[in-house]
């Protein structure tokens, strides 16, 4: 086989994966938000929780803040007690989706005046990304409308390119906008950037230093993704990921729970295209909810989940499947893929943890370790962390 097992090693040692600070506080859907004791009362706990799924994976050293959620007097002295624990700030996620003023949108919105808080949002953003050291601006907008005829659709196109253009305008040099797209939901009619060509067109003309946000829930049943990075990572336009798992719709369940194979041809396409390597550029981010399950190790679970469908995407005989295709032999170049994604790659990721001198199974050894019993004693009146904070 054509593989250099050594390489893998090293890729799947140097992979790595952000986790959100809004994943390890309470949530639910909208007909019950179940507490869990032990929820983070502050940001600084969630990432102390953030910093403690680091130290089982070994591969999750930056936690992404969302703001207002996060919001505290001081982000330096945030990132410096990251920092403390290891860990440091990743992107900064805006929120103009909560507030009474944004009900016929935020950017989008017909009123300039909303449309002035809403930007002055994006810009305060990037303040505290330099405050943080943070690359990454992520945007997703909740703008839509739900009545054909309740706003014009172009219009509302023109007023999200200047929110844009003005938040670009504001990035340092070395920052970037992530922008993100979903179906559908909260709007349910036309939704202002609903799909990955949207935000495509929006990033070009925005210039190279805004490129787009996969959000693997935000597509319609049955979209291949995987073309949608195979595309965007040819046009050097693919900036992130929000990874999680989906059966019907934003379900945020856990990454690669759903369906394992759609992770792994996602992956295979991020291997074939040389995009693995940090040094690439893209932020795999986790965006994800944890309703009924314990969190940190809810957590560790989709890390595991997305490294084993990279491993197994590093695992395909590039070269057999390169020959099998320019053959034509179809048979043969879908087994060579149906090869790697049938390998059963635990034993070898085991090893990888061993090297890096971490446990083996990091679920088991997170709840071997006393940390979740400690934070159910210390966090007494934990609130909800993430959304309606
Ligand atoms: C929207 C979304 C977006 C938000 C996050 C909390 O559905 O995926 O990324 O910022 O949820
Ligand atoms: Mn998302
Ligand atoms: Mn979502």
């Amino acid at each position: 086989m054509a593989v250099d097992l050594a390489a893998v090693r090293q890729a799947l040692a140097a992979q790595r994966i952000e986790t959100p600070s809004w994943a390890f506080g309470n949530s639910g859907t909208r007909f019950k938000v179940f507490a869990q004791p032990g929820v983070p009362r502050s940001p600084e706990e969630k990432i102390a929780d953030a910093a403690t799924v680091h130290r089982f994976t070994g591969v999750t050293p930056t936690v992404a803040l969302h703001i207002p959620w996060d919001e505290v007097d001081d982000y330096r002295a945030l990132a410096d007690h990251a920092a403390s624990l290891g860990v440091g700030i990743g992107a900064i996620n805006t929120n103009v989706f909560q507030d009474d003023d944004y009900k016929l949108g935020s950017v989008t919105n017909p009123d300039p005046g909303i449309r002035r808080k809403a930007t002055d949002h994006l810009l305060q953003a990037v303040g505290i990304m330099d405050a943080t050291g943070s690359r990454d601006l992520k945007l997703w907008f909740a703008d839509g409308i739900n009545y054909p005829g309740q706003d014009d659709l172009r219009s509302r196109q023109d007023r999200l390119a200047s929110a844009l253009r003005e938040a670009y305008g504001r990035l340092g040099e070395h920052q970037r906008i992530l922008l993100e797209y979903k179906l559908f939901e909260p709007a349910f009619y036309a939704t202002d950037i609903p799909d990955w060509g949207t935000s495509y067109a929006h990033c070009i003309e925005l210039g190279e230093r805004a490129t787009v946000c996969i959000d693997t829930g935000h597509h319609a049943p049955g979209t291949n993704i995987e073309f949608i990075v195979a595309f965007l990572l040819r046009q050097k336009k693919l900036g992130a990921f929000d990874f999680n798992s989906r059966f019907y719709a934003d379900d945020d369940l856990m990454a690669g729970a759903a369906d394992p194979f759609q992770l792994f041809r996602i992956m295979n396409e991020i291997v074939r295209g040389g995009a693995l390597d940090p040094a690439y550029g893209i932020n795999f981010m986790l965006d994800q909810c944890h309703n009924i399950e314990m969190r940190i190790p809810a957590i560790i679970r989709s890390v595991l989940n997305i490294q084993e469908a990279t491993a197994k995407a590093l695992l395909v005989d590039r070269d057999a499947l390169a020959r099998a295709q320019a053959e034509g032999d179809v048979l043969e170049a879908n087994a060579v893929l149906m090869d790697a994604y049938d390998t059963d790659v635990r034993p070898l990721l085991a090893e990888v943890r061993s090297d890096l001198g971490l446990d083996p199974d990091p679920v088991r050894a997170y709840l071997r370790s006393g940390y979740q019993e400690k934070i159910v004693a210390d966090r007494v009146g934990g609130r909800q962390a993430g959304w309606g904070a």
